[in-house]
């Protein structure tokens, strides 16, 4: 009995440190990596569910259902100010796919609910001058951009549920992009505009040295 209550109390002491060696990380490190964690593996199999939440200017953006808009803007003919409820009001999307971080780290079988880009789209009506699509984040100066092309790969979509429930502010709430097929770092969390533009551009981590195009077991860091 003895044995067991000391084994559990270097457990929770070892969960203690991964999780404020990964505050620590998230805030200092993030500038210089997506990695947010310099965690050893040991602790990185505790950490519940898989998820590392990162930010790279926190506090996190909140969501106020009252003031939000999805703004598509831009290459379009008409360009978008969407409501909360008109966000809703779209035909609605669901996958289950596995999410993968640059750093290592993976989650199996997220189930996604959201709307598919196409359906922004037929609304904005990209015009010939469209070629990327920027995602900007409310929290500044995150962004990242897809390929018109990539936006209507299959499992790409908006995401504002997770596993049932409504995307948690820490995830992204109201929306994240998800692309299954590419590293997180090309999800942009707390989205509220996309920007449709003739050339590319380059996002937050594009800027310190990763890939735009971020397949996964295919690009660099991994
Ligand atoms: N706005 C914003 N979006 C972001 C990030 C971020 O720091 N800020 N990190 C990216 C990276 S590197 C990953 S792996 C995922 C992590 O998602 P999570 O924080 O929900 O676990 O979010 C991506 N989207
Ligand atoms: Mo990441």
């Amino acid at each position: 009995m003895h044995d067991v209550r000391m084994g559990r109390g270097v457990f929770l002491g070892v969960v203690g440190a991964g999780v404020a060696g990964l505050f620590v990380g998230g805030r200092v490190s993030s500038l210089a990596s997506p990695l947010g964690a310099v965690v050893p593996n040991a602790v990185r199999s505790l950490v519940p569910d898989g998820w590392r939440i990162y930010s790279v200017n926190p506090p996190w953006p909140t969501f106020d259902p009252a003031t939000y808009r999805l703004q598509v803007t831009g290459a379009v003919e008409q360009p978008l100010s969407l409501s909360w409820d008109e966000v809703l009001a779209l035909p609605q999307a669901r996958q289950t796919t596995d999410f993968h971080c640059v750093t290592g780290w993976t989650v199996g079988g997220v189930h996604w609910q959201g709307v598919r880009l196409q359906d922004l789209w037929d609304r904005a009506k990209p015009t010939s001058e469209a070629k990327y699509a920027n995602f900007v984040s409310l929290e500044q100066p995150y962004v990242d951009s897809l390929s018109m092309k990539q936006t209507t790969m299959p499992n790409v979509m908006l995401a504002h549920g997770m596993d049932g429930k409504p995307l948690t502010q820490a995830h992204g709430a109201p929306m994240r992009l998800v692309i299954p097929e590419m590293y997180g770092y090309k999800g942009v969390k707390w989205l509220t505009r996309i920007d449709l533009v003739p050339k590319l551009e380059a996002g937050f981590w594009e800027q310190r040295g990763y890939d735009v195009d971020a397949w996964v077991g295919r690009s660099n860091g991994y």
